[in-house]
């Protein structure tokens, strides 16, 4: 007979996820450790953690400011899911990959990646100024879904090759209810490939509610679909994201294979800065979620251990202060490309067609100057 699962993790024989998400956390910030989803956490990773939500909360302000400013064309808030973002990818090891959707700031952060740089793809001067080979971080994927193809080929090519490492991925509820994630997780799991979805259920895609996207119980139950577990964890609890990403990792790694993350949050901005989220939900849900702020939570339970300190803030204060004076230096007015280069990078051999494209562009451009 199989061991009886933990309660809060999948049945391991239908996989059937558990209904209440882990939490480590609760409301009052006071730790109860679960069973199965231990924490291997010194002080230092507490605070490193801390940092990371409060410099991504900082960065995505100041991201704003400058879309504010006519400076970015659109930008993508993470308000509210630092805590989703940054624990995933803190359980990850240097050699691993992410490969992100357009939200996360957070992650990047944590992988090395300058925020200044990526927000290139928001001003619309370059895809990103980031190495994504040296940061092993791919670039911002506006098109929905389509990096989880990418994670699940750059894990089995990993597999294939024999290297140790992990590759997560990113994405969000609404990601789930399109084609590539769903053919990602397929191959992904008939593969063994070592991959982690994490989706980030912010309960919105746009305007759409997760109730109007899926019939599913929870986006957890789609992993059973695809033959691999669905952890659910609650992703306003940083430690939380952090013990169901180390579980999800360490599986892949030991070549258990994929594993669905659902964390389960709110997006607290509107889905970018052209999007108006008064339109389709209420004050007193936007009041219900605020509540549970991820980083407010996480200071109760540092204060509670003796972690934080003024010499600490000020010392986050001023890191978050540099962070974006370098964000502001590097898009500042910076020049747009050639958009004759939408063609470049594309084909070996171009067909002819692009040709053609080409050209058309060209005469436009010229007639515009
Ligand atoms: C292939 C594709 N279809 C449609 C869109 C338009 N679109 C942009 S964001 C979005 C909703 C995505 O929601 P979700 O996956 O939950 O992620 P979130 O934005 O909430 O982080 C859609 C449909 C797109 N970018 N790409």
């Amino acid at each position: 007979m199989s061991p009886a699962a933990a309660p809060l993790e999948p049945d391991p024989m239908t996989l059937l996820p558990p209904e209440r998400p882990v939490q480590l956390l609760d409301d009052e910030g006071a730790l109860h450790e679960v069973d199965g989803f231990p924490l291997d956490l010194k002080d230092s990773d507490f605070r490193d953690l801390y940092r990371y939500m409060v410099l991504a909360r900082r960065v995505d302000s100041e991201a704003i400011n400058l879309q504010r400013q006519g400076q970015l064309g659109v930008y993508a808030s993470l308000l509210g899911q630092e805590a989703a973002q940054v624990g995933g990818a803190y359980a990850l090891a240097e050699q691993d990959w992410v490969f992100p959707s357009y939200r996360e700031m957070g992650a990047a952060l944590v992988r090395g990646v300058d925020p200044g740089s990526v927000l290139h793809l928001f001003r619309g001067t370059w895809l990103s100024n980031h190495d994504p080979i040296a940061t092993r971080f791919g670039l911002l994927s506006i098109p929905i879904g389509t990096q989880a193809l990418h994670a699940t080929g750059y894990a089995m090519a990993a597999k294939f090759d024999g290297k140790d490492l992990v590759v997560m991925s990113y994405f969000g509820d609404g990601a789930t209810s399109e084609g590539d994630p769903h053919e990602a997780m397929n191959f992904a799991a008939v593969y063994d490939a070592p991959v982690v979805f994490f989706v980030q259920n912010n309960q919105y895609a746009i305007s759409v509610p997760l109730s109007k996207q899926t019939k599913a119980p929870t986006i957890a139950h789609k992993a059973v679909g695809y033959g691999m577990p669905g952890f659910r964890a609650d992703g306003n609890d940083v430690l939380a994201t952090y013990a169901v990403s180390r579980r999800a990792i360490d599986r892949a790694r030991a070549g258990q294979g994929p594993s669905l993350i659902e964390a389960v949050t709110y997006r607290m901005e509107a889905h970018t800065t052209a999007d108006d989220p008064t339109r389709y939900r209420t004050a007193s849900e936007l009041a219900e979620w605020k509540v549970r702020d991820p980083i407010a939570r996480f200071e109760t339970f540092l204060e509670r251990e003796g972690l934080l300190d003024d010499a600490f803030r000020a010392e986050i204060d001023e890191e978050a202060r540099g962070y974006a004076t370098r964000m502001r230096a590097e898009v500042y007015d910076a020049p747009h490309g050639d958009p004759l280069e939408l063609f470049e990078h594309v084909y070996v051999e171009p067909p002819e067609r692009f040709d053609e494209q080409r050209a058309l562009l060209r005469a436009e451009l010229e007639r515009r100057e």
